[in-house]
């Protein structure tokens, strides 16, 4: 039920295959007639030579969680480290909102989250986000020729409506809706219910006398819950997250049934690094690949597996950096084992800033130290703050993009609209609308990026920050998120922020500069009303 305009591209893919001119449309010339061999030939040429392209998208992995952004080292993830140091590692790089499903939205379809109701945080049982009619990176990249993956965390929603879904049979619409050729995928997160992967749509390893039930506004009667059975635990909550237990764990969510498919939290990144490697060994075609990999690291509950535990001295927080890291050094282990190295570019980021206490006792903040998850930055995941939404990002293609340090202004939005620009793919009319042309950023060369980045915090209230200023709108919404122990940047003031030299956002200079200040609001009003 694939259902999209789709514009093919149009010219030459010019970046890594100057010399090739033709042009791929399908499997027709554009006058309808077929195309003859030799053009049929060359296209197939073309369209093999485009680099296969592999995200790795953590999950709640702040700025100063890795060693390769940190001047004082209190972690080691050295394969993290490895592909900064062959790549481009971006030090102004920013997510599209400081929590995971309007940072995945805005990523995978190149328009601000805030733009559409109904892109906060999202329910295991949520409906689709993204329907199926919206153009997205993946409808992109497979219309340029490529196959296309997600693999891991998906957290956008499955099915026609909130609810409504039958875990049992397929659940659809689904990410094939949405230009994705294979799918392994937790529905939502691991703190979720339904707690099971879900593969094309289907739930894996399902036993058909043990149907699964979702529940989110009741409890299922004779199932236990950590409210009501706290000595069914082995990791409590700190807050919330108190209703089904699976693996004794309490989740949010009730769930009934499915037994054998369950996951087994400490086997989640093997599982993600195994069906990933598993999609990337099976282009054997020639054509290029697109990997969307969002790894459950390093969301609560944070149960790594046994390799990793207590191997980070800083409890299981750190214990799950470190399995983040194994996972990048197996994808790139595998890209060298298969001579896809060079041809391959990765892209790693995260979907929002960094918590400790996420609502599991566990030890996250007893065991801290020194380590800074949010490096030198205000604030956290759910925040206004910088720490909200600026987080590590790198890209490496070796061979192509020479290894550097960028200061350039880059937001995840703009990875569509870049990477058509890349392979050269118009892209239909509407799609991407907030996503700009931002490949030379990408790619090292542009040192300046954006002019300005939106940024989203959990109570949909927006920041816009040009090179030197950072302007916080007033917004309703707590000051302070106590549970988590996060300054979330909600204020009746305005706040205005001098990054040029206050990065740490301390003071507020509203009062002081007025003019700076309508300038931002006017922009920041300009980018809201421009569709
Ligand atoms: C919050 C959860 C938190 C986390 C977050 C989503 C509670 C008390 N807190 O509501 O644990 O799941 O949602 O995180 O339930 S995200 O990274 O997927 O956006
Ligand atoms: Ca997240």
């Amino acid at each position: 039920m694939k259902r999209k305009s789709i514009l093919y591209p149009l010219a030459t893919f010019s970046v890594v295959a100057s010399s090739l001119t033709s042009v791929y449309a399908c499997h027709n010339t554009t006058d309808g007639l077929p195309a003859d061999k030799d053009e049929e030939a060359e296209k197939k040429k073309e369209i093999s030579s485009r680099p296969n392209v592999i995200f790795i998208y953590a999950d709640d992995i702040g700025y100063g969680d890795l060693s390769c952004n940190q001047t004082v080292k209190t972690i080691s993830t050295p394969n993290v480290e490895k592909l900064a140091s062959e790549g481009v590692r971006f030090t102004n790089a920013y997510s599209a909102a400081a929590t995971s499903t309007p940072a995945r939205y805005a990523m995978l379809t190149g328009e601000y989250a805030w733009r559409r109701p109904g892109t906060g945080i999202a329910a295991g049982n949520a409906g689709m986000i993204i329907t199926p009619e919206r153009y997205t990176l993946a409808d992109m990249f497979k219309n340029a020729g490529y196959a296309t993956a997600v693999v891991g965390k998906w957290h956008l929603g499955l099915g026609a409506e909130t609810g409504k879904q039958d875990w049992n049979g397929l659940v659809t619409p689904n990410t094939s809706d949405l230009g994705f050729d294979y799918s392994y995928i937790m529905a939502a997160t691991a703190d979720r219910t339904p707690c099971v992967y879900m593969e094309n749509g289907r739930v894996v390893g399902l036993d058909p006398s043990d149907p699964i039930e979702v529940s989110y506004n009741k409890p299922i009667a004779g199932e236990p819950t950590g409210k009501d059975n706290p000595e069914l635990l082995t990791l409590h909550p700190s807050h919330g997250h108190n209703q089904a237990i699976v693996n004794g764990v309490s989740r949010i969510g009730y769930m009934k049934g499915g037994h054998s498919a369950r996951w087994k939290d400490e086997n989640i990144a093997d599982s993600i690094v195994a069906h990933a490697i598993g999609f990337i060994e099976n282009q054997q075609s020639g054509n290029p690949f697109f990997l969307y990999m969002g790894t459950n690291d390093i969301h609560v509950p944070r149960i790594p597996h046994a390799r990793f535990r207590g191997k980070s001295g800083m409890g299981a927080r750190g214990d799950a950096l470190l399995s983040f890291d194994w996972c990048v050094g197996e994808i790139m282990k595998t890209l060298k084992r298969l001579k896809l190295d060079k041809n391959t570019i990765i892209v790693l980021s995260s979907d929002n800033g960094p918590v400790v206490d996420d609502g599991y006792k566990d030890q996250a903040v007893e065991l801290l130290g020194n380590h800074r998850p949010w490096g030198h930055l205000r604030g956290g995941k759910y925040s206004s703050y910088e720490a909200g939404s600026r987080v590590p990002c790198i890209l490496r293609w070796k061979g192509t993009v020479k290894p550097a340090v960028s200061d350039a202004m880059v937001s995840q939005i703009d990875w569509m609209s870049s990477f058509a620009q890349l392979l050269n793919v118009t892209l239909p009319a509407g799609a991407g609308p907030d996503s700009e042309k931002q490949l030379d950023a990408w790619l090292g060369k542009d040192k300046a990026g954006r002019e300005y980045v939106i940024e989203q915090n959990v109570n949909n209230n927006l920041s816009i920050r040009t090179r030197d200023w950072k302007y916080i709108a007033p917004g309703k919404g707590a000051a302070r998120y106590t549970a988590a122990n996060i300054e979330l940047g909600n204020s009746q003031e305005p706040q205005l922020y001098r990054l040029s030299d206050d990065e740490e956002e301390k003071v507020n200079r509203a009062s002081e500069y007025p003019q700076v200040l309508l300038n931002l609001q006017l922009r920041l009003e300009q980018v809201k009303l421009k569709q």
